[in-house]
């Protein structure tokens, strides 16, 4: 799967892929991401790209022709994309299950706004889904890609090995994920729960199913509706 990001602050991009699974992903070739910076495309020498919005009001917006210049060229580049993301404040909540279906995707572009967001035009005519990582405002969409493109990263085919399946992750049954343990069996004075000592498949299954139904119970019930 390739990822192109197009954004004005591209160095906000840099460090989040470059470790533990991510960094496995894209050694392993099942994964290229690549961040480029809007001001390649910029109307003027000055590097410009937002202006005053029509109608007034404070805040910039980030141009046209910056954006559509930059797609063509991305897309004449690449081949068209599968999907043109916008992440933005009042896309769609972005859940577990579009990370599912993005994940089996070849080619998406991503476009971080700033200031006021981009001219709605971009949106009409080249826009296939905006999403939301949540209701609170970042200062870019840069963090907002991401942590998409972590959540899709991780679950492509071949990306995790058996002890980190993305299967028993929270979310990818509605549940939350249950406690986990490791040694030592006591620390102070807290036992482990015997059950995950009794070395029983069974049980050890049946009280992690119970105890994921208990957390998501108490913290998030919304998710058994
Ligand atoms: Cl996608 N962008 C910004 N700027 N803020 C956000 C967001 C996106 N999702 C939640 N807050």
């Amino acid at each position: 799967m390739r990822i192109d990001i197009l954004s004005a602050v591209p160095e906000l991009l840099n460090s989040p892929f470059e470790h533990s699974i991510m960094k496995r992903a894209q050694e392993r070739g099942l994964l290229e991401i690549k961040a480029h910076s809007l001001r390649k495309w910029a109307i003027n020498k000055h590097g410009q790209i937002d202006d005053y919005q029509y109608g007034g009001g404070a805040g910039m917006v980030m141009m046209c022709e910056p954006l559509a210049n930059a797609i063509d060229e991305l897309q004449k580049e690449n081949g068209k994309y599968d999907e043109i993301i916008f992440v933005t404040p009042d896309g769609k909540r972005f859940e577990q299950k579009d990370a599912n279906t993005l994940s089996l995707k070849n080619n998406i572009l991503i476009i971080c706004g700033h200031y006021k967001g981009i001219d709605q035009r971009i949106r009409d005519i080249y826009v296939t889904q905006e999403l939301s990582i949540g209701d609170y405002v970042l200062s870019g969409g840069e963090l907002a890609a991401a942590v998409i493109i972590d959540a899709v990263g991780r679950i492509i085919p071949g990306v995790l090995n058996d002890e980190t399946s993305a299967l028993t992750d929270s979310f990818q049954d509605n549940l939350l994920a249950p406690p986990v343990y490791s040694r030592p069996a006591v620390f102070r004075d807290k036992e482990v729960p015997a059950v995950l000592l009794t070395g029983d498949p069974k049980k050890v299954d049946a009280w992690r199913q119970e105890q994921a139904m208990e957390r998501t119970k108490t913290r998030r019930p919304d998710l058994l509706k």
